[in-house]
């Protein structure tokens, strides 16, 4: 054999012996990927009234590839305007997302994004995150879901953090891992994606002082990815249909910490696209966390510097029709229980709403009926209507209190503005500690 035939040989052979991050990657195949249409035209279609929950949308179609150019300078335009507006009351979260979804890839021109100090201002949330830990109780200003976003962002983006504080604060034994005693499986997954950029910079970059942090780092990600796969159900989601997309991609990026027959990605995907098809993920925000899992990325896939995709020819999002948010509302009327819950004390009555309503529409329907006692308030969320007040009584992280939504004494897992109610349903808010 000639030299110039054995170089390339050379060449793999030496590629095959370079250590490698393992990535264990499962993604939808081409011809299945009309299944995903109904995510896309959702997220297209959403009208997001404040520009910030968009940056999740954003974040999510350029992963994909699945703009145009047009589309997604429309969408860059709106959190970017929504970023300059709101910069000091944005959450550490929220600016993090923010800026993922901005720099998700190089554009072709267009508006320039001022990276540096977007990324400065985070580190100053991210501070202000610790600090509140520090005087109360550790209990962050938002949760580890939005510090986790806030290090990967960090992190991407050349921000400042200590890696010592990372390991400090993403300990896996934290009970901010946790809810009513529930290993949040969206948190930890955020966390791994944290870590797993944080180790990567760590053996890429110059400081070989920093590679005594990787033991510990493998140790929470062994710990945590544990802690994710124990949440493992039947069917094959991680944690719930919500939680599924972003564990996914934990789980992708983290194959050094399991062993293959721990997790089964084809039956987590199949649930998943079953799961589309019965219209799981009528909100944008649901739509976008779990795409990019589908799709093989992960928000490890970020880069700045790299070209953006557009177009992917294997979507027809034009004809599609959008998902209606709200299901059909029907003539007919239901009955149900509604009842506020404090410590010993409950508050209740009977509601008539049409059929096809939602836990929003009774709250209403009862505070009409009598305010003094179903009196509250609401804040938009990237998930929806999010309940702040009942009767005056407020949510505080900082003692990890919160208004929690129960159906016949069951703790929900979608929002107000989502769960469509049943006759007969016994619906209540309970002033919970988390
Ligand atoms: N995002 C965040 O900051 C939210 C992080 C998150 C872990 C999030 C789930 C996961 C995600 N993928 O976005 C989260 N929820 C948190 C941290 C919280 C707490 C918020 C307060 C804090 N410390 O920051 C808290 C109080 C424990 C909480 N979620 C409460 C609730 C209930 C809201 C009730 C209300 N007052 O309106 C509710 C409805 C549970 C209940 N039965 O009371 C709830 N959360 C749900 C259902 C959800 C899921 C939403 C699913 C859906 N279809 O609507 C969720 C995806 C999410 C949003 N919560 Co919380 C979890 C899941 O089911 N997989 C970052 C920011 C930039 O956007």
């Amino acid at each position: 054999m000639r030299q110039s035939y054995q170089l390339p040989l050379v060449g793999l052979l030496l590629f095959s012996l370079i250590p490698r991050q393992q990535c264990e990657i499962c993604e939808v195949s081409k011809e299945y990927y009309t299944a995903l249409n109904p995510l896309i035209s959702t997220m297209i279609n959403s009208k997001y009234t404040k520009g910030i929950h968009a940056a999740n949308v954003l974040l999510s179609l350029r992963l994909g590839g699945i703009l145009n150019p047009n589309q997604e300078q429309q969408l860059i335009q709106q959190v970017d305007t929504a970023v300059e507006n709101k910069k000091p009351s944005l959450t550490s979260g929220q600016l993090a997302l923010a800026i993922l979804a901005l720099g998700a890839c190089k554009g072709p021109d267009g508006i320039s994004i001022n990276y540096s100090e977007l990324v400065k201002i985070l580190g100053n949330k991210y501070k202000a995150e610790i600090k509140n830990m520090e005087d109360h109780d550790g209990n962050p200003l938002t949760n580890y879901y939005q510090l986790s976003l806030d290090i990967l962002a960090l992190c991407l983006f050349s921000g400042n953090y200590s890696i010592t504080e990372v390991i400090k604060i993403l300990d896996p034994e934290s009970k901010n891992y946790y809810f009513h005693e529930q290993f949040s499986v969206d948190t930890g997954a955020m966390a791994v994606l944290a870590l797993t950029c944080v180790k990567r910079s760590i053996t890429s970059g110059q400081n070989k002082i920093d590679t005594k942090y990787l033991e510990t780092i493998d140790n929470h990600m062994e710990s945590l990815i544990a802690k994710i796969l124990s949440q493992k159900k039947e069917n094959g989601l991680l944690g719930n249909i919500y939680s599924t997309g972003e564990a996914m991609q934990a789980l992708f990026v983290s194959s050094d910490y399991y062993n293959k027959n721990q997790w089964d990605c084809q039956k987590t995907q199949a649930i998943v696209l079953t799961e589309i098809s019965q219209g799981a993920f009528r909100m944008p925000t649901a739509a976008a966390q779990i795409l990019p899992a589908l799709m093989g990325k992960t928000y490890l896939d970020i880069n700045k510097d790299s070209s953006c995709v557009y177009g992917s020819d294997n979507f027809n999002i034009s004809t599609q029709e959008p998902i209606s948010v709200t299901p059909a509302v029907s003539h007919s009327q239901i009955e149900v229980n509604y009842s506020v819950v404090v410590n010993n004390q409950i508050d209740n009555i009977m509601v008539s709403v049409a059929d096809g309503s939602v836990f929003l529409d009774v709250m209403e329907k009862a505070q009409k009926e009598n305010a003094t006692l179903f009196s509250f308030t609401v804040e938009e969320s990237s998930w929806g209507p999010y309940i702040t007040t009942v009767r005056g009584i407020k949510a505080n992280n900082n003692d990890r209190t919160y208004w929690e939504l129960l159906s016949n004494g069951k703790h929900l897992s979608q929002g107000v503005g989502s769960y469509v109610v049943h006759a007969g349903d016994d619906l209540e808010v309970r002033w919970s500690t988390y």
